[in-house]
């Protein structure tokens, strides 16, 4: 990489200043350029800034950073001066006529990757803690972002590494091969791996939910008090109730935050088999939602029993299912072990049933806290999982410890490319592409 990047890193508007960041062998001279002075890496100065022709463009302050010990590894020169477009456009005019050229989205980072300043999965939380959109979900990209969900990545790799070389070398003493392969310390050792897998997981699960939200839907018969609970839960209201059974017919969404955890509520027309068009294309479009759907909240009415059930034991849901009894305050001597009873007229159980959505999200389960994290990094988790208990079967069940050692590799490699020791160029670029400019 001999090119040298420059970019305006603050957000477009108006504010009390404004970053514009270079990186590359050229940062120096267009340093030099800018502030007519020569930076020592590391000082805070406060000069003026000017244009190719001499004219000022502002007064700020130029920091310098030299390579390696720098965000991307290479010469970084900051300008912080006023936060206004004009001024900030100009001066990234004057880096770009002095050498550099405009920086792709995340370019910063990607060097900085590249460079080894940080792995894949911290860079992935650069961008997430970017995005938070509540204190829990910055809280855990930080936390991804310090290293400590790649250092727990790397610690299970590091067990898979010794577990491995313990099999092949058993695998080079033929005659006691067997009794190696079923000694109870590596048996109990995959064990353990496996637990510190699953550990690992229900964090980075937690953190996917927290990153990108959890659709629930709300689905049952009509007029058992499905828009009056998307009302009540959102305290809005936005789904017209009335007693004629077959009001909604449009798929109705409304965003809530439980604890920092984003909620995407989705209100479905009842199904049930219906002659009007409209009303069919309705239930038509609640199946579908029930396909996306991360958690279904089942709706039926207090004191009577489950029918709403049997419309949702189809197979074809993977989704987890919340069985919740409405209109408690026209039963409230009714009693269902299977679900929660409410009342969306009373707000009865409301309270309650945030507690089980969040609670079905797997969040806030881990004591430790969540990583920031996202689907390929949960993909690469589970297989990892997998190939450690198909390679315990190996060994338990066949004593076969060429096989076991095979699984316990290609677990290595799915955990590689959380950290993006082995990774595909295009995953690069997809997951640098989403950035910002300017980071
Ligand atoms: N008593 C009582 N009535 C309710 C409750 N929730 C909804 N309803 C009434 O039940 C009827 C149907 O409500 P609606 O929310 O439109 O049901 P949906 O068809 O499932 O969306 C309306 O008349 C609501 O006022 C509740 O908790 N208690
Ligand atoms: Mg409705």
């Amino acid at each position: 990489m001999s090119d040298t990047i420059a970019a305006i890193a603050t957000a477009r508007g108006k504010g009390a200043i404004g970053v514009v960041k270079v990186s590359g062998p050229a940062a120096s001279s267009i340093a030099a350029v800018i502030t007519g002075s020569h930076l020592l890496p590391r000082q805070a100065r406060y000069l003026s800034f000017k244009d190719l022709s001499g004219t000022p463009v502002d007064k700020g302050i130029a920091l310098f950073f030299a390579g390696p010990d720098s965000y991307t590894g290479e010469d970084v020169l900051e300008l912080q001066a006023h936060g206004n477009q004009f001024v900030l456009d100009q001066l990234l005019q004057v880096a770009l006529a002095a050498g550099a050229r405009h920086a792709r989205p995340g370019e910063f980072t990607e060097r900085a990757y590249l460079n080894n300043k940080l792995d894949l999965a911290q860079a992935e939380a650069v961008a997430d803690l970017i995005e938070s959109d509540s204190i829990e979900a910055a809280r855990a990209a930080v936390r991804s972002l310090s290293g400590e969900f790649s250092n727990q990545v790397n610690d299970i790799t590091n067990r898979l590494t010794e577990l491995r070389v313990y099999i092949e070398a058993a695998l080079d003493f033929a005659e006691e091969e067997i009794d190696f392969l079923r000694d109870e310390t590596l048996t109990l050792k995959l064990l353990e791996l496996d637990q510190i897998i699953k550990a690992t997981l229900a964090r980075a699960a937690e953190g996917r939910v927290l990153r990108e939200g959890l659709n629930v839907v709300i689905a049952g018969e009509p007029n058992v008090g499905k828009s009056s609970l998307l009302n009540a839960l959102s305290q809005q209201q936005t789904a017209i109730v009335t007693d004629i059974a077959g009001t909604t017919r449009d798929v109705l969404r409304e965003h809530i935050v439980i604890d920092g955890l984003p909620i995407y509520l989705i209100d479905t027309a009842g199904i049930r088999e219906s002659t009007d068009v409209v009303e069919q294309e309705g239930v038509r479009r609640a199946r579908e939602q029930l396909h996306s759907a991360d958690l279904i909240l089942v709706i039926g009415v207090a004191g009577m029993q489950g029918k709403a059930e049997a419309l949702f034991q189809q197979p074809d849901h993977s989704a987890s299912k919340l069985f919740i009894y409405n209109k408690a305050d026209l039963a409230p001597e009714a009693v269902h072990p299977d679900g929660l009873l409410v009342s969306a007229k009373t707000g009865r159980g409301i309270d309650l049933l945030k507690q089980s959505i969040k609670q079905h999200a797997g969040y806030r389960q881990s004591p430790e806290g969540a990583f920031m994290a996202r689907r390929r990094h949960l993909r690469a988790l589970e297989q990892t999982c997998e190939h450690v208990i198909t390679a315990r079967a190996q060994l338990m069940e066949y004593a076969a410890g060429e096989l076991a050692a095979e699984e316990l590799r290609a677990a290595q490699l799915q955990l590689g490319q959380i950290t993006g020791e082995f990774s595909a160029d295009d995953l690069l670029g997809e997951i640098f592409g989403k950035f910002c400019i300017g980071k």
